[in-house]
């Protein structure tokens, strides 16, 4: 070869790869354990279920289908998440290591910096699986290797990974299926410029706000509140007004067992941590507390119905409105006002309207919920200018990886609103695993006149248009109601019932008198949902006179949360506070409509990016280590379609690079100063690499799943062959 043929390849290699990768690879012992389903020779369900069982007894909880990963929760802690653990799979290829998470992050990284494959991309990570599954701890982990990968040991680094503490600690609870439930969905993006994080931003959906007031049985509130009683001293307790837990009507959970109240304690002291490192200033930590407990106050509140009209505040219940004024930074008299009657103001004249016993309930709980939801929104837009990138003009060569860690699929026994809106933003992740894996793929078939066997799955698009349908949808006829001044719950399952008594997806409930019901056959089972509620969630608004004086509050902080502004309806519709660049949201649009909305950006999102996917499977619901339960895992196995899913990785061809996008990414292994991008220069590639089992399309290549590890592997082997070759060029040649 000519020598300078040679040295333009060698500094092609260079370039794309910075310094030389240290050390030769070496061969994994446990190669003969990597496993994936796509390769197993018989595919029936049964197969698959007894090959994840027997993997999951020997503590192999994560096994490949392809390029997608299944992920069992163990329910304890695997000694497989140690640093030395984390280092393998940076530096070794992953078809010679078990299958893992890391090695999901390790991919989701090489492509966003454009490292041992093809130029770099945004990627995005979707973990899905019902409640309990391990999507959240998914998340952490992932974010944890990859931040580890950038190793710059930066401050941002060491912000980012104290994102999850913190937001946790705000937006999780106990539930019946999950100790450490996601009460809110959220897309993080971290962004990259070359190899290193430059900054990250969150997206958070749909806080489940009503926990604030209510739980169900056996349930909890909002962590934050249990870690505040069991993490401060006394002194401090005493000075934001804190008494004990059991005492307070939002905290039904009341007193603890001793032995959580040190694990609890602990997490406050985490909690705390956090928001120092992450920039939280101390007057900033000290108002968010002193709102908490303010919070809790104004649960206390209670109302007495007076003889002739209206209620009272009196007793214990106007202690507790005294407490709360201190805590909120509010007037008396206004408070008391604003908890027993309504004002409006006719022709210039005010009229104030007194409340019944419910009325002011509802008054007092909705006041609370949306100092709650407002502070959240306030924490995460904090994050989010925190740990924003700073070099913002080179926003171009800025990369991505979102990582998607929404509220599972869940079915109780009591199905309201909240699990309506969660149900369908699975739904619709669902049809995005869908779209990727089997729609997209099989139409690229067509199109290029690829010969292979198609599969059929399960389409839930019937259920996406059962739900969001124009203009007759389930949240099209929801948002309706709620605007009639008449509509009310009852209507709007009479309307549900007129609309769609004949879609095989819906089915009419004969519910109780005063909780109308319906249910929906969703992809992942039936659930039943009941209807109380929905109309007063969903159009989510507060009273003008509350508005006003939670702006006017002393608090600083809880002023500056509620700089909204007041319509001329009288009533408050809060903007939503959300960072700088993303949408603003009409001050009419409900709860769903926002919801909808933020759902449709973040999937064009993703859409725009190179997706991979996390299935999580939850093995029993005692939440057990050692308990594979079969029927359990075998539904949720046949809800995800993962049958489906290992038939077309084995039978299909998931990558298919464009003739030009190959030749960007692999060209430089025809050592050649430059090369066309052309089909006839890929299969010079191709027959240099000697990969078997591609087919070509029109325009483009058509690979199976592993082709692009070979392909890496490959590169990396050539860039350490460059190592070598440039060092004796250096001491004999020149
Ligand atoms: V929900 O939709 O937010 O209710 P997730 O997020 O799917 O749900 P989560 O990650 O919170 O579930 O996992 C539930 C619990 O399972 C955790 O609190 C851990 O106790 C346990 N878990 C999950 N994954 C692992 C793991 N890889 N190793 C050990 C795990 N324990
Ligand atoms: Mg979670």
């Amino acid at each position: 070869m000519h020598f300078q043929t040679v040295q333009v390849g060698l500094n092609n290699i260079f370039q794309r790869f910075g310094s030389p990768v240290k050390g030769l690879v070496m061969v994994d012992p446990d190669c003969d354990q990597v496993v994936d389903l796509a390769k197993l020779t018989s595919l029936d369900e049964e197969h698959i279920l007894g090959t994840l069982r027997d993997r999951y007894n020997k503590q192999q909880i994560y096994t490949y289908i392809g390029d997608i990963l299944i992920s069992i929760n163990p329910y304890k802690l695997l000694p497989i998440y140690e640093n030395g653990v984390s280092d393998r799979y940076r530096e070794q290829p992953r078809t010679c290591l078990p299958p893992h998470i890391f090695a999901i992050a390790n991919s989701a990284y090489c492509g966003a910096v454009g490292e041992g494959s093809s130029s770099s991309e945004s990627q995005c990570v979707v973990i899905s699986g019902e409640s309990g599954a391990g999507k959240t701890e998914g998340t952490k982990l992932l974010v944890r290797h990859i931040m580890e990968m950038c190793k710059g040991h930066s401050q941002l680094e060491q912000q980012i990974l104290q994102v999850h503490p913190l937001l946790e600690a705000f937006g999780n609870a106990r539930t019946i299926r999950n100790n450490n439930s996601s009460r809110f969905g959220k897309f993080l993006q971290l962004r990259f410029l070359g190899r290193s994080v430059v900054g990250a931003k969150i997206n958070e959906y749909l806080l489940e706000k009503s926990r604030l007031v209510h739980q169900d049985s056996g349930e909890g509130n909002f962590h934050v509140f249990h870690y505040m009683f069991a993490g401060m001293q006394p002194n401090e307790k005493e000075s934001y007004g804190l008494i004990e837990p059991q005492f307070y009507r939002y905290l039904c959970s009341g007193e603890l067992p001793e032995e959580q109240k040190e694990t609890l304690s602990e997490s406050f002291q985490d909690l705390c941590n956090a928001m120092n490192l992450v920039g939280f200033q101390k007057q900033e930590q000290t108002d968010l507390l002193t709102l908490l407990a303010g919070i809790l106050s104004l649960g206390n509140v209670t109302f007495t119905e007076q003889e002739t009209s209206g209620v009272a505040i009196t007793g214990q219940a106007l202690k507790w409105l005294n407490t709360a004024v201190n805590q909120l930074g509010v007037g008396t008299e206004q408070l008391y006002n604003c908890l027993t009657s309504s004002c409006s103001t006719m022709r210039g004249e005010e009229i104030r309207k007194l409340y019944t016993q419910q009325q002011a309930e509802d008054a007092r709980d909705s006041m609370a919920k949306a100092i709650y939801a407002r502070l959240f929104s306030w924490i995460v837009l904090k994050i989010n200018q925190l740990v924003a990138s700073k070099s913002n003009e080179r926003l171009t060569e800025m990369r991505e990886i979102g990582i998607l860690d929404i509220f599972g699929f869940e079915k109780f026994e009591m199905n309201r609103f909240e699990q309506l809106c969660i149900n369908l933003a699975n739904e619709q992740l669902q049809f995005f695993f869908n779209k990727h894996v089997f729609q997209l793929e099989q139409e690229a078939y067509q199109q290029d006149g690829i010969e292979c066997d198609l599969v059929s799955y399960e389409d839930n698009k019937p259920l996406l248009d059962l739900f969001l349908g124009k203009p007759i949808g389930l949240m099209t006829l929801m948002d309706e109601e709620s605007r009639f001044p008449k509509g009310s719950d009852v209507t709007f399952v009479e309307k549900l019932n007129r609309n769609f008594s004949n879609n095989s997806n819906y089915e009419v409930v004969q519910g109780v008198k005063g909780d109308p019901k319906f249910a929906v056959k969703h992809y992942a089972g039936k659930v039943v949902y009941s209807a109380s509620g929905c109309l007063e969630k969903n159009r989510d608004s507060l009273h003008a006179d509350i508005g006003k004086i939670l702006t006017g509050s002393e608090v600083h902080l809880l002023c500056q949360v509620f700089g909204g502004k007041i319509s001329r309806t009288g009533t408050l519709h809060l903007p939503v506070l959300k960072g700088s660049e993303s949408h603003v949201v009409s001050s009419k649009k409900t709860v769903g409509a926002q919801f909808r909305q933020s759902l449709f950006v973040l999937i064009e999102k993703m859409a725009a990016s190179r997706p991979h996917f996390i299935r999580c499977l939850k093995p029993n619901e005692e939440k057990t280590p050692d308990n594979f339960q079969s029927e359990l895992v075998r539904e949720q196995l046949h809800n995800n379609g993962l049958l489906e899913t290992t038939r077309i990785r084995r039978g299909g061809f998931s990558w298919r690079p464009s003739f030009a996008e190959f030749i960007d990414g692999y060209g430089v292994v025809l050592l050649r100063p430059s090369v066309a991008r052309t089909k006839e220069s890929c299969l010079e590639v191709l027959n240099e690499v000697a990969l078997e089992g591609w087919k070509t399309g029109k325009d483009r290549l058509f690979f199976k799943y592993w082709h692009q590890d070979e392909l890496s592997q490959y590169v990396l082997r050539l860039s350490k062959a460059a190592v070598v070759l440039q060092t004796f060029v250096r001491r004999f040649i020149v």
